[in-house]
């Protein structure tokens, strides 16, 4: 299957909900009411006027119900974008940038998705950037992220990728603080075949990185990724955290870390733009991963994240096994966002 096809069933919840309410909203405002279903009936059969009629397809136009771009008509468009998370301002500014040259004219739903599709490729084309490789050698890959975002799993995914790319890399068990975080490093350095440096539960992650990155020094390591807790007593744990690792990495490497890749979480939603206000602070956040596009509704901060922060994204995660971490493309994402079907 297609990568598209892929993110697209995957970003089912997330099309579908965008795809029914611009149905809902062009057939409540169409000159051809749809046909109301009776209640707790099946899935309705497609009104005829969704589909162009004979005549209309004899003559190559498409008579599915259209509805004039107005006031109204921007203003529930820009609910609908904030119900897929794409948060006020985002939304706001899509809707003005849709209904530029299309202000006051009659558009179907697939003009629509069409146009909005665009728009949303438009904002996330200047993100869209796979994360930078560097001479450096080994090159430091910092990772932080709220608990759960999917950091772990993210760092075995991208061991994975970057070993059959045919580099040389190291994992740094950097979460400390649970026996379970350690093992589950562990059992993605398996999978991923690359080595996993670990140290006793409680112990300092500073020390542990230290040791990891003079490990991978002298070994000539293409890549060290290091993981971190997620779950610390407080901020203020955790900045100290951070800052001490990045303290004695620079000891070794006055350029280390030359990335630190901020995992988000997609099904959180707008609190995704809090995370990422707060790492910045934390640390130099270079770059983010979106981990559990599949199955979410929310896919639309992704939009909002670019629109408010341009931070490079740099891979997308679309389920929990190895191969589920894909490279971020702005209009295949567009497309699966909005339902719409890719441009050739
Ligand atoms: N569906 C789906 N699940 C994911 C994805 N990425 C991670 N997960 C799951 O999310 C859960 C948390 O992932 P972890 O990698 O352990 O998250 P973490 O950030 O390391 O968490 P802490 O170590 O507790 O801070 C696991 O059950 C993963 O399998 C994804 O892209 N899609
Ligand atoms: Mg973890």
């Amino acid at each position: 299957m297609s990568f598209f096809k892929k993110l697209k069933e995957r970003m089912f919840r997330a099309s579908s909900k965008l795809d029914e309410g611009l149905e809902a909203l062009v057939d409540e405002g169409s000159d051809s009411p749809a046909p109301q279903p009776a209640p707790n009936t099946a899935p309705a059969p497609q009104p005829d006027s969704a589909k162009p009629g004979i005549l209309g397809r004899m003559l190559g136009r498409d008579d599915s119900p259209r509805r004039v771009l107005d006031d109204e008509m921007l203003e529930s468009l820009e609910d609908l974008l904030v119900q897929a998370d794409m948060g006020v301002e985002t939304a706001m500014r899509v809707c003005a940038n849709l209904a530029e040259g299309r202000f006051g004219r009659k558009l179907s739903v697939r003009e629509i998705k069409s146009a909005l599709a665009q728009e949303v490729a438009r904002i996330m084309e200047p993100v869209a950037r796979p994360l930078p490789l560097y001479p450096a050698r080994p090159q430091v890959v910092l990772v932080v992220g709220v608990n759960g975002a999917g950091k772990t799993t993210t760092i075995g995914k991208l061991a994975s990728q970057f070993r059959m790319a045919g580099k040389s890399v190291m994992i740094a068990a950097g979460d400390t603080f649970r026996a379970a975080a350690v093992e589950q490093l562990q059992i993605w350095g398996t999978r991923a075949g690359v080595p996993v440096m670990t140290a006793p539960e409680g112990s300092d992650p500073a020390s542990l990185a230290y040791d990891a990155l003079a490990r991978a020094k002298a070994e000539g390591v293409d890549l060290l990724m290091i993981d971190t807790a997620g779950r610390l007593q407080n901020r203020t744990d955790l900045m100290e955290e951070l800052a001490k690792i990045l303290r004695v990495l620079r000891k070794l490497d006055p350029d280390a870390p030359h990335n630190t890749l901020l995992v988000l979480d997609a099904t959180t939603g707008q609190n995704a733009l809090n995370q990422v206000e707060i790492f910045r602070k934390l640390a130099d956040v270079t770059g983010l991963v979106m981990t559990k596009l599949d199955g979410t509704a929310r896919g639309g901060v992704l939009v909002a994240l670019a629109d408010r922060f341009g931070l490079p994204i740099h891979a997308i995660g679309v389920g929990e096994q190895i191969d589920d971490l894909q490279p971020f493309d702005p209009e295949e994402f567009a497309a699966a966002l909005v339902g719409t079907d890719l441009q050739a």
